[in-house]
């Protein structure tokens, strides 16, 4: 038995969508689902038992920032990542490959691997599919990633072939240095940019590899929604419907009603708890920034009906002195809305899904949330 395995409930008939389990060593939790982010093994302002109040079942963290700081010996000392951050339930972690491309002119890549100065200290530091999935073991994570290049937008076709085929290279290599086979889990990458031969020709090869699942790469990297709903549309169908599916990177509701239309399972993204320290709230019918002067005697919630801690407690004005205040309370409150908005709009896809109305609830969707 592969240590992850995924266990489809439900397709819907008319769309792409479906619902079903993932099974980790750290529990199962249910798909579609939306991964909150802890880079530093922390979910920024968040306790883990506030993280599981709100119904989060599993996490995702960095290689590239816990390989630089503390280092993946003290992780490991700790007795792994869920020890060390004290989260018992699943974690996935990124390979560090999107992370060291974040960095721009500080990095080059060889077939070998990715030279690149720290951010912290600037020291010179090297990552590879062996490093980073020798680094993803010492951490423990439940699902690791293979080390891909998330290929930049726009790029021209020869620059994304040749860098398609090494991700797929590195794929290899990635499959080649694994140990941790039974407690450990690993999610090929598809790349191939904008352009459909390549992204065909990867999704083909990644597959053949057998990963336990498969994350879809280099999108929401600046292209129209269009094009990337159209790419994501063409790439899932490639995908075996027995393993999970991950789309990297993407956390609006907008875009997680359409991911979740074309077949994603798994999302994960910065943006709610980035959003949240900027006063921004996430709520049915769009986001509302919390400091606006308009809402300096609103004595409701930030937003109607919301079960949340915060909107079950606190009034919109009150959240906004904090914020002018500079109180830390504030960026707390926010956080934990936005992050409670997004399971909980996650567990009303997966009901539609499972209660065949995911259809109508997208229209339904469309008619409220405004861009
Ligand atoms: N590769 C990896 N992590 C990622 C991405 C990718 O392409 C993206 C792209 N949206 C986000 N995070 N390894
Ligand atoms: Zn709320």
């Amino acid at each position: 038995m592969p240590s992850i395995t995924y266990e489809l409930q439900k397709t819907c008939p008319h769309t792409g969508a479906r619902a079903g389990l993932l099974h980790t060593p750290h529990g199962t939790f249910q798909t579609p689902m939306f991964m909150p982010v802890g880079t530093q093994a922390t979910v920024k302002t968040m306790t883990p038992e506030e993280l599981k109040a709100m119904g989060s079942q599993v996490i995702l963290s960095n290689t590239y920032h816990l390989f630089l700081r503390p280092g993946p010996e003290l992780v490991e000392e700790a007795g792994g990542l869920h020890k060390f951050m004290n989260w018992d339930q699943a974690i996935l972690t990124d390979s560090g490959g999107f992370q060291v491309f974040s960095l721009g002119d500080m990095r080059k890549i060889t077939e070998e691997g990715v030279t690149f100065r720290s951010h912290i200290d600037g020291s010179k530091q090297f990552l590879s599919p062996e490093v980073a999935t020798k680094v993803q073991e010492q951490l423990g994570s439940d699902i690791a990633m293979a080390f891909d290049e998330c290929i930049p937008y726009p790029a021209d076709h020869d620059y994304a072939k040749r860098s398609t085929a090494r991700t797929t290279r590195w794929a290899h290599r990635c499959q080649e240095a694994r140990k941790a086979h039974d407690c450990q889990g690993m999610f090929g990458i598809v790349q191939g940019g904008m352009y459909k031969d390549l992204r065909k020709q990867s999704a083909e090869e990644l597959v053949a590899m057998d990963f336990e699942g498969y994350s879809i790469g280099g999108l929401s990297v600046g292209e129209p929604h269009d094009l990337m709903n159209e790419i994501l549309e063409f790439t899932t169908p490639l995908l075996p419907t027995n393993k999970a599916r991950y789309l990297m990177g993407v956390g609006t509701a907008d875009c997680l009603v359409e991911g979740v239309a074309r077949g994603i399972d798994m999302f994960d993204c910065v943006y709610p708890t980035r959003v949240a320290r900027n006063g921004m709230a996430m709520t049915w019918n769009g986001r509302l920034n919390i400091r606006n002067a308009q809402f300096a005697h609103d004595w409701g919630p930030l937003e109607e009906g919301c079960q949340c801690y915060t909107c079950k407690n606190y009034s919109r004005a009150y959240i906004r002195h904090l914020y002018k205040a500079e109180e830390i309370l504030a960026l707390r409150l926010v956080t934990y809305h936005n992050l409670y908005f997004l399971l909980e709009f996650m567990r009303q896809m997966r009901q539609a899904i499972l209660e065949d109305r995911f259809p109508q609830f997208r229209m339904q969707f469309w008619d409220s949330f405004k861009k």
